[in-house]
C-alpha cells in the first residue's frame, strides 16, 4: 500500500496540501473506468442508462484515489442525468485537498447513438481554484489553440475573431475549421462564420471534446465557437491549462428568472471570463478516456478478452501530455461488462 510516510524519496511523499505529479496516472484508471462502463452501453440507445453506468464506476474508482476532494463540478442538472452531486467527497480522503470536476461521459447521446466524440473526464485542482458554475447552465464560449491565444477576443464580432485566427495561424479563412454545436440557437452564429469565409464542422454534442480538439494542434478544428455547458467550459479550462490555448466564457443565462439568479449570487453577466477566472490554479490535472472514437481519441474496443482504452492525461504546471493506452481484462470488468 501506498502510505503516506512509506515513500523513500521525501519529494515524492504524498503530504500536505500540494496536489502531487503522480495524481495525474492516478486520474486516468477513473476514466477508464467510466469509460468501459459506458463503453458496454455504446449504441443502445438508452443514454440514461450508460450514464448511470459511468457514474457509478467513475464513482468507485475515484474512491480509490489520494485525494481529499469535493466535487465542485458534477455536470448533469441542466440535462436531469444520473450525477455525482456538487459537494459530494470523493477520494480516500487523504492526501492534497482538490476541486473535482467530472463529466463521467461528455455525449451520453453521442454513446447511445455511436456517435463520434464520446469522452470521460476528470479534472483536479487545488481547492477553491474552479469557478462555480450552478448559477447559470449555459455558458458562451470560444476556445483557441496557443498561437491565436493572444488575439482573439470574445466581446469582438465574429468574423473579427475569425480574420483575427486566420491571420495568427497564417492560413486563409477558407482553411479554418470552426466546430458549433449543433442547435437552433445558433443560427446566427453559424451564418456569421460562413460569411466570414471560415467553414463550420457541426458536432451534436460533446463540446469538451470539441474545445480540446480547437486548443490541440493536429486535430482539424481551430476554433470552438457557442453556446453550451458552463460545467463543461470549466472541464474544458481545466485541460487547456495543460495544452495550451485559451477559452473566453460569459455566462447565458435562459430567461430572466435565471439572469436574476445569477446577479443575486453576484455574477457580472457581461464578464468576459478567460481560462484563469475558470480555473484560477496553476496546478491543475486532467484525464479523458474515449467513450466512441473522436478527433482525441479513440473509443473503448474489444479485442477477445481485452478491452482497450485510449486516454490523455496533462499536468498543468508541467504542461505535459501524455496519450496512454491500456488493455484491461475482460474478467476482471465482469461487473460493468455482464447483462
Ligand atoms: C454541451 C455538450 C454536452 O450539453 O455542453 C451541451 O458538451 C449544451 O447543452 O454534451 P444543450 O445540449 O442543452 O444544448 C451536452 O449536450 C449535454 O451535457
Ligand atoms: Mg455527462
Ligand atoms: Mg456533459
Amino acid at each position: 500500500a501506498r502510505g503516506q510516510h512509506t515513500s523513500i524519496s521525501p519529494d515524492l511523499a504524498v503530504s500536505g496540501t500540494e496536489p502531487d505529479r503522480n495524481l495525474a496516472m492516478e486520474l486516468v484508471r477513473v476514466t477508464e473506468a467510466a469509460a468501459i462502463a459506458a463503453g458496454h452501453w455504446v449504441g443502445y440507445g438508452d443514454k440514461n442508462t450508460a450514464d448511470g453506468a459511468a457514474v457509478d464506476a467513475m464513482r468507485e474508482f475515484m474512491d480509490t484515489v489520494q485525494m481529499n476532494g469535493v466535487v465542485v463540478i458534477g455536470e448533469g442538472e441542466k440535462d436531469e442525468a444520473p450525477m455525482l452531486y456538487n459537494g459530494e467527497n470523493v477520494g480516500d480522503g487523504t492526501g492534497p485537498e482538490v476541486d473535482v470536476a467530472v463529466d463521467p461521459i461528455d455525449g451520453t447521446r453521442l454513446t447511445a447513438l455511436g456517435y463520434n466524440n464520446a469522452l470521460s473526464v476528470f479534472a483536479v485542482a487545488e481547492r477553491g481554484a474552479m469557478f462555480d458554475p450552478s448559477a447559470v447552465f449555459y455558458m458562451d464560449k470560444m476556445v483557441v489553440g496557443p498561437e491565436a491565444a493572444d488575439f482573439v477576443d470574445l466581446r469582438l464580432p465574429v468574423k473579427q475573431n475569425i480574420h483575427l485566427v486566420s491571420k495568427a495561424l497564417n492560413k486563409p479563412a477558407s482553411q479554418l475549421n470552426v466546430c458549433v454545436l449543433e442547435r437552433p440557437r445558433h443560427e446566427k452564429l453559424v451564418q456569421e462564420i460562413r460569411e466570414a469565409g471560415a467553414r463550420v464542422k457541426f458536432i451534436m454534442d460533446g463540446d469538451v471534446a470539441g474545445g480540446i480538439a480547437a486548443a490541440r494542434p493536429g486535430t482539424d478544428v481551430d476554433m470552438l465557437l457557442g453556446i453550451g455547458g458552463t460545467p463543461e467550459g470549466i472541464v474544458t479550462a481545466c485541460a487547456i491549462k495543460a495544452t495550451g490555448g485559451i477559452i473566453q466564457g460569459r455566462l447565458a443565462p435562459v430567461d430572466d428568472a435565471e439572469r436574476q439568479r445569477a446577479i443575486d449570487a453576484g455574477h457580472d453577466l457581461d464578464a468576459v471570463l478567460s481560462t484563469n477566472d475558470l480555473v484560477k490554479s496553476d496546478n491543475c490535472y486532467f484525464a479523458a478516456t474515449g467513450i466512441t472514437d473522436g478527433d482525441l481519441l479513440r473509443g473503448v474496443r474489444y479485442d477477445n478478452d481485452r478491452v482497450i482504452t485510449q486516454s490523455m492525461v496533462m499536468r498543468s504546471k508541467s504542461g505535459t501530455v501524455r496519450i496512454v493506452e491500456a488493455e484491461h481484462q475482460v474478467r476482471k470488468w465482469r461487473k460493468w461488462l455482464d447483462d
